[in-house]
């Protein structure tokens, strides 16, 4: 469950946050495939809650009502249509699969594909689920059946996240309905899944969900492949549940990766602490990582929260990406994000809970595309900022290669090459204007991060190796971006 199942040499997923399957079909084609992405995590397919108060919030995917595939990002059609056209243009589909509960307590009413639902009476006859599927006072001890106390690991599996209708994760009927939503997004050709709120549900419980899955659809990936697997596990220390007990499983989403880089590119510790970044951190081992700077929930306060750099620190988030993806360690994950205004108050922002850009009827809205390669009506699109896909591409030229010719200033400037396939250097604190080695074949290349080279020119600037390696660095502290890097493809 840990090979991502990527096509040829393609090694990073974006988050298309909220997308439609339309739009993600679009991107497929025309940006995902030809600028090297691996694939795409896409938000929950299934039928949900539509919540009107507050209006349509994003975190109403979160509040499963069935498994039929009509949900805000489109349907069953659509959604087969995306998958077809990703995977022809070697992008894969990673399925965001809300597995340990249903919607919240205490509503009633029709989801997404118009199913009724009644979460007070526990009743969700789209799947079916009724109420003897879920958790109650036999598995739960706290009055108020919600998690209390996550120094408990049994309330953490088997009470209420957030009032969330908690399921019996452990139950044949339970294993087998959920096992059947997998497989029929197997069957459509999916290369894998996000497990959300793994934490909250028994490892044994997870390997008995995964080994009812059927493998891959031999159409898209050859016979006997897994699918790819990585649980949402918040593990920033502290609490009795580890990432270790999911490591054995799958790969783990690694909060602390994200948690670090940011803080290191807000300058808390000098840069060049990140010399042995990775697992000598207390990091998880490499393979079993899902990396990322933010995702949907901590770039907004949920899940975790923590001073995260998100898009809207702009210039700190490309440079502490730049690293992400420039460094060996794990796989990774880039956030594309869509703007929303804050509210900040007493440190909370009150508007933490706004959906994506849609229309007043509450239809989520396409996203254009402008002339410049960025996205419009409110649709960040960080995946396609100049800066992040010329590191993926970047991450793609070196794969294989380890990390040499460390290098640092002693405090905010530090470099390092990848084998003799790329070069990166960064400064967060003054000029920097030196000349360092590298691994580096002699000649011009073009700074992948400044612009990028096209037919043959470099829109950016150039920068020379001479000498046996040596790259003459010149990168100003008032410059746009931190970064500068060159990789073997972009030789002049
Ligand atoms: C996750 N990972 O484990 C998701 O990444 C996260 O986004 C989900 O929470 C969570 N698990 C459950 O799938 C989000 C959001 C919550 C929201 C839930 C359910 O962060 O705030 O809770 O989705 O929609 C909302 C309300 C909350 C209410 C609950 C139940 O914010 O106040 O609790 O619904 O009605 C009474
Ligand atoms: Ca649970």
């Amino acid at each position: 469950y840990k090979n991502p199942n990527c096509d040829g040499n393609r090694h990073v997923v974006v988050h298309l946050f909220e997308w439609r399957w339309n739009d993600i079909a679009d991107e497929c084609e025309r940006f995902l495939g030809p600028y090297g992405y691996c694939g795409v995590q896409v938000s929950p397919p299934n039928e949900h809650r539509i919540v009107t108060s507050p209006y349509r919030p994003w975190w109403e995917r979160y509040q499963p009502v069935s498994y039929i595939l009509v949900s805000r990002s489109g349907n069953e059609q659509e959604f087969k249509n995306m998958v077809e056209k990703c995977n022809r243009n070697g992008v894969r589909i990673y399925v965001d699969a809300v597995i340990n509960h249903m919607a919240g307590v205490g509503v009633s009413g029709r989801g997404t594909a118009g199913s009724y639902y009644d979460s007070g009476r526990q009743d969700f006859p789209g799947v079916p689920y009724s109420d003897w599927d879920f958790n109650g006072r036999g598995q739960c001890s706290t009055a108020s059946l919600n998690i209390e106390n996550y120094h408990d690991p049994v309330q953490v599996r088997n009470c209420r996240l957030v009032g969330l209708t908690d399921l019996q994760t452990g139950k044949d009927y339970v294993q087998r309905s959920i096992a059947g939503y997998l497989n029929k997004l197997v069957d459509i050709g999916v290369a894998g899944f996000r497990i959300d709120a793994a934490k909250h549900m028994w490892p044994d419980h997870l390997r008995g969900i995964l080994g009812r899955v059927n493998n891959l659809n031999s159409r898209y990936f050859g016979t006997g492949k897994r699918p790819f697997v990585y649980q949402e596990v918040i593990d920033l220390g502290g609490e009795p549940i580890k990432n270790s007990e999911y490591t054995p499983i799958a790969r783990v989403t690694e909060f602390n990766y994200g948690a670090h880089l940011s803080r290191a590119f807000s300058k808390h510790y000098p840069l060049k602490n990140l010399q042995n970044f990775g697992e000598q951190w207390g990091l998880i081992h490499s393979n079993d990582a899902m990396g990322f700077i933010d995702n949907h929930d901590n770039q907004r306060g949920h899940g975790g929260g923590g001073a995260i750099l998100t898009f809207r620190q702009s210039k700190m988030y490309k440079a502490a990406t730049a690293f992400a993806l420039a460094h060996p360690y794990g796989f990774l994950k880039i956030m594309s994000s869509y703007h929303w205004d804050q509210r900040i108050e007493n440190g909370k922002d009150k508007n933490d809970w706004i959906g994506p850009p849609a229309y007043g009827d509450g239809t989520t809205k396409p996203v254009p595309i402008n002339p410049d390669l960025t996205c419009g009506d409110g649709w960040i699109c960080e995946h396609r900022w100049r800066q992040i896909y010329g590191m993926v591409k970047f991450r793609n030229v070196v794969s294989g290669t380890g990390l040499n010719n460390w290098w640092d200033s002693g405090s905010h400037q530090i470099a390092f090459s990848r084998g003799n396939r790329g070069f990166v250097a960064f400064t967060l604190g003054g000029d920097l204007r030196t000349s360092i080695r590298s691994g580096m074949a002699d000649g011009s290349y073009c700074d992948v991060i400044s612009g990028a080279k096209v037919n043959g020119r470099c829109t950016g600037k150039t920068v020379s190796v001479s000498g046996g390696g040596w790259v003459n660095v010149q990168l100003g502290q008032s410059e746009d971006d931190a970064v500068l890097a060159i990789h073997a493809e972009s030789k002049l």
